[in-house]
């Protein structure tokens, strides 16, 4: 690369929006100058970024009027639906966290350990995936290229984080003995498993789940392989568990399965049931990778495998994804 960007985080307030700034910190991103965004209600307040202190301003049409090469952001769908394409129209390469533009064709939808190639087409914007999804790729990729997929069963085990500040604050008040005045959820998180995240559709599917399976199909390339899934919010901070089923098109020897996941970058396997080692949420947490365990046979269809995967879902399953993203943006920088 020849010069340092100028780069924006939009929503930098927030709970995605300050771990990209810690994720940025982190990686040691290059840049020439940082601008942080958000609404109105959060500027005017500050944030810390490589030890110095930087006042948030408020978004607007004109935010982008300087020179930016590189704008990150979370600040929810309909933020991204106005401000991303006029990021856009003044030549900023925005990465965005929202669901907003993930299934319009012209935008790629990137995880980079499984498909970095899509980057390249993008006309401007490219969207970061749900937090699930993303965990679920860097496991399944690798079975995809040894394998083939033939069909997918997702079962999540979301931590609260995914919803936020009021989702964390349930779970807190909850363990609490407070379950009045419930800030994220239909019911008490504490103690409970809830099978709803995000609204219910007409289908009978809730919006969660049919992004894992349309997000899935777009990562992959492949609409083919078949794909369902349930969605479960349960009584965990931070990282995100699934189980996942998956019949592969082709046989497979485990030990082969277990050695191609060991291959794939991102991917760390663990897997000792002996000494019961497999992934675990508390372990997860705070880290950039997937991990993926309870790997074995299924043998109630042909060609089957079961396994459990874990990752933080607001690192990996949002801003560091996002960041690792941007990293290969920078390879492409014009000068
Ligand atoms: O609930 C979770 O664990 C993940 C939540 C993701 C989320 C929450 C609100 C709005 C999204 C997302 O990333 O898909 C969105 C959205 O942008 O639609």
């Amino acid at each position: 690369m020849k010069r340092k960007p100028n780069i924006a985080v939009v929503g930098a307030t927030g709970v995605v929006g300050s771990t990209f700034l810690k994720v940025l910190e982190e990686r040691d991103f290059p840049f020439e100058n940082i601008y942080m965004m958000a609404s109105a209600k959060s500027a005017g307040k500050t944030v810390k970024f490589k030890g110095k202190d930087y006042v948030v301003e408020e978004l607007t049409e004109h935010s982008f009027d300087k020179p930016i090469d590189i704008a990150l952001f979370s600040a929810g769908g309909s933020t991204s639906a106005k401000f991303a394409p006029i990021a856009a129209s003044k030549g900023v390469t925005v990465v965005d966290n929202s669901s907003q533009w993930r299934m319009y064709e012209d935008v790629p939808l990137v995880v980079p350990e499984v498909n970095p190639e899509d980057i390249a087409w993008n006309k401007g914007i490219i969207a970061n995936p749900n937090c699930s999804t993303i965990q679920a790729m860097v496991a399944l990729k690798p079975l995809q290229d040894k394998y083939g997929i033939k069909r997918v069963v997702y079962s999540t085990y979301q931590a609260v984080s995914g919803s936020g500040v009021k989702g964390i604050n349930d779970l807190k008040n909850g363990l609490e003995g407070n379950n009045e005045d419930l800030q994220a959820y239909a019911h008490p998180i504490a103690g409970n498993c809830l099978p709803h995240i995000d609204v219910f559709l007409d289908n009978g599917y809730t919006k969660e789940e049919m992004k894992m399976i349309n997000e899935t199909h777009k990562i992959l390339h492949d609409d083919d392989i078949k794909v369902t899934a349930t969605t479960v919010r349960v009584p965990v901070f931070d990282s995100h568990s699934e189980s996942i089923n998956i019949e592969l098109e082709k046989p497979f020897e485990l030990e082969d399965v277990v050695e191609c996941f060991r291959q794939f970058p991102g991917l760390i396997v663990q897997d000792d049931v002996e000494n019961n080692v497999y992934p675990l949420a508390l372990d997860a947490a705070g880290t950039d990778e997937v991990y993926v365990g309870r790997i074995r046979r299924d043998y109630s269809v042909e060609n089957g495998i079961n396994i459990w995967v874990v990752a933080d879902n607001i690192r990996k399953g949002a801003a560091t994804n996002a960041v690792q993203i941007a990293e290969k943006l920078l390879e492409q920088l014009p000068d």
